[in-house]
């Protein structure tokens, strides 16, 4: 009690020097100087600086009162606690303070109930102040760099469903405190459709009477998913600029204005706050490595190595080249974004939006970068919402993706889900002699708007981007054949790469996961494994018949001794013949081999294999 009614004291007698600023610069008539004031009489600012163009000193003396009796409701709630009647905290120091890992005394029940709802423990949350600083993580030389005084306003939009009320409100204190007053127009809160009855009334009435005029609250009836959340957002936005983020984010001090810059610069350049992170258990911030935003064939995700050109320069504060977007943190010019058409509104709940605007934007003449300078802290959370289906919905959108933006290369995302090129939209493209039980039929639904948008835009091919920015990614485009492969003796098992380590293949029961993706190229080769995406992940191994024992190896291709060693001939339905030894690949049943199953290679014996998946009628 002692150390609130200190912190109040302060607050008093911060407010009551303010008050005096103020005083004293109307008697003055001084002009509107106010850099310096804390966010406490933000709102009132920004009113005043809006006008500070072409003010006349009778306008200006106008502004000046305005504030004064804004002030009167500042000091209200500060004296009164806007936070505290809804169990929060406002305000400097306290727990978590300067991003300091932080830890409650009374770990309770509530706090496990609490975690399992959010991914974070939003109770230690509830207890950190909504305005705690965090560090200041940017390269040394961001600092001394100064911006032009006439940048684009920005409106900041934050998506949520059911989010602690305290870690979106931080996202919005955070916002307020680190971006000039000048520079944030509005601030978007998009609520898809919470459940969470203090996510109604109380963020209302939170935010109306906090920021009064600068929140808007935007909630959609039904859930939409977080894709067309952020279109909600942007639909409302009135800033030139635009910057989409997750509502469990704080910003970093001179986070905006390198955004804008950049943008201003080129308003076809979308740019990406650098990411921090937020441990989900402590709210520590740590600090990321520059990274650049990558993805792999399935069209998920990852942080990568940046290009080796911003490596070579050494200059830390640079942009970083991106081929995509890990997309909780982006900024784009509000009408550019119109211009190329958004995100993929055919999308659903989140998951592949994010690199299909990655592809786009560089396809249809932008680019997108990582700005250092410009940083954003994140929780990484242990649980997201609509967990249960994301795989369906992540699957969905990467095809929807693949389908307008990747030609011949979609084939890498049809293998890397193991699903077969002949979904719904090309009956035509397919041998017909798959069993429809097969065909798990993703429904990607109509991509024709996307499709034409792509024409209108007249966009550089896949190849080209793969070339130009993104040469990291390995492609496998002599791909014959994919998927599971199954023996005609050993019904219900599939050739597996087993243990990762052990260089040998198995059969084990057949489950089509990424352990059991199998691809046969037209040199010849059988890899075992999932696609191996990036440079920066290892590749799927060779099948070998090194022709010394009877058990076939795994090994990385380039490393086996004689390429023959690692050739097949294969045809579906027909035996899988080493092409240097001409032994077969072949199940023998021994008791003590795991599910009384071994795989050997030996001379023929007339068994068949099948594989599941086949991109181009080849011999077999
Ligand atoms: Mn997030």
């Amino acid at each position: 009690m002692a150390v609130a009614r200190k912190i109040k004291t302060l607050l008093t007698v911060n407010i009551l020097v303010f008050v005096g600023i103020i005083l004293f610069s109307v008697y003055c008539r001084l002009q509107d100087r106010s850099e310096g004031l804390v966010q406490i009489v933000r709102s009132a600012d920004r009113r005043v600086r809006s006008r500070h163009a072409k003010v006349g000193a009778l306008a200006e003396r106008e502004a000046i009162l305005q504030r004064l009796d804004h002030l009167e409701e500042v000091v209200y709630n500060q004296l009164n606690g806007l936070a505290k009647p809804i169990g929060l905290v406002e305000g400097p120091g306290g727990l978590g303070q300067g991003g300091m890992a932080a830890t409650l005394r009374d770990g309770s029940q509530e706090t496990e109930g609490r975690f399992e709802e959010y991914g974070y423990n939003a109770q230690l949350s509830d207890r950190i102040s909504l305005d705690r600083t965090i560090p200041d993580y940017r390269p040394k030389k961001c600092r001394q760099m100064t911006y032009s005084d006439d940048l684009p306003q920005i409106s900041v939009v934050f998506i949520f469903v059911n989010e602690a009320l305290s870690v979106i409100l931080r996202s919005v204190h955070s916002v307020v405190n680190h971006t000039p007053s000048q520079l944030l127009k509005e601030v978007i809160l998009v609520d898809d459709n919470s459940d969470n009855v203090e996510l109604k009334l109380n963020l209302d009435q939170y935010v109306s009477k906090r920021y009064p005029g600068l929140v808007k609250i935007v909630r959609n009836s039904r859930r939409e998913g977080l894709i067309r959340a952020r279109l909600q957002g942007w639909k409302v936005a009135t800033a030139p600029v635009v910057g989409f983020f997750d509502a469990h984010v704080e910003f970093s001090t001179g986070w905006a204005e390198p955004a804008l810059t950049r943008i201003r610069e080129d308003r076809r350049r979308i740019v990406l706050p650098a990411i921090d992170n937020i441990k989900y258990d402590t709210f520590e911030v740590q600090q990321y490595a520059s990274a650049a935003h990558g993805y792999n064939w399935g069209l998920w995700c990852m942080y990568i190595v940046p290009p080796q050109d911003w490596l070579d320069r050494g200059d830390e504060a640079a942009p970083i080249r991106t081929p995509a977007m890990i997309g909780c943190s982006f900024v784009v010019d509000r009408e550019y974004f119109g211009d190329i058409g958004l995100l993929d509104p055919g999308m659903e709940v989140y998951g592949g939006e994010n690199i299909e605007l990655g592809m786009r934007v560089w396809q249809c003449g932008g680019s997108m970068e990582v700005l250092p300078c410009s940083r954003v802290a994140h929780i990484e959370r242990t649980k997201k919402p609509y967990n249960n289906d994301i795989d369906y919905y992540a699957k969905r959108n990467a095809l929807r993706a693949a389908e307008v933006w990747m030609d011949g290369f979609k084939s890498h995302v049809y293998m890397a889900w193991n699903i077969p090129m002949t979904g719904s939209a090309h009956p035509s493209a397919c041998p017909a002699s798959l069993p429809a039980s097969q065909n798990p039929g993703v429904d990607f639904g109509d991509v024709s708007e996307r499709l034409a948008l792509r024409q209108r835009l007249k966009c550089r091919s896949f190849k080209w981007y793969l070339d130009n920015v993104y040469p990291e990614m390995r492609t496998y485009n002599d791909t014959l054949t994919y998927g599971e492969v199954r023996n005609s003796k050993a019904s219900g098992y599939c050739l597996d790469q087993g243990a990762e380590d052990d260089d040998r293949a198995i059969l084990y029961p057949c489950h089509g996961m990424s352990s059991q993706l199998v691809r046969y190229s037209a040199e010849g080769l059988l890899q075992l494994g999932p696609l191996g995406s990036t440079a920066f992940l290892p590749d799927s191994k060779c099948l070998v018949d090194d022709g010394r024992g009877r058990t076939p190896a795994l090994k990385k291709c380039e490393d086996v001794a004689r390429p023959a060693q690692r050739l097949w001939d294969f045809t579906q339905g027909g035996p899988i013949v080493s092409r240097d030894t001409g032994r077969c690949l072949e199940v023998e049943m021994s008791k003590d081999a795991n599910f009384g199953l071994r795989l050997v290679v030996q001379r023929c014996s007339g068994q068949k294999w099948t594989i599941r998946n086949w991109i181009k009628p080849g011999r077999h």
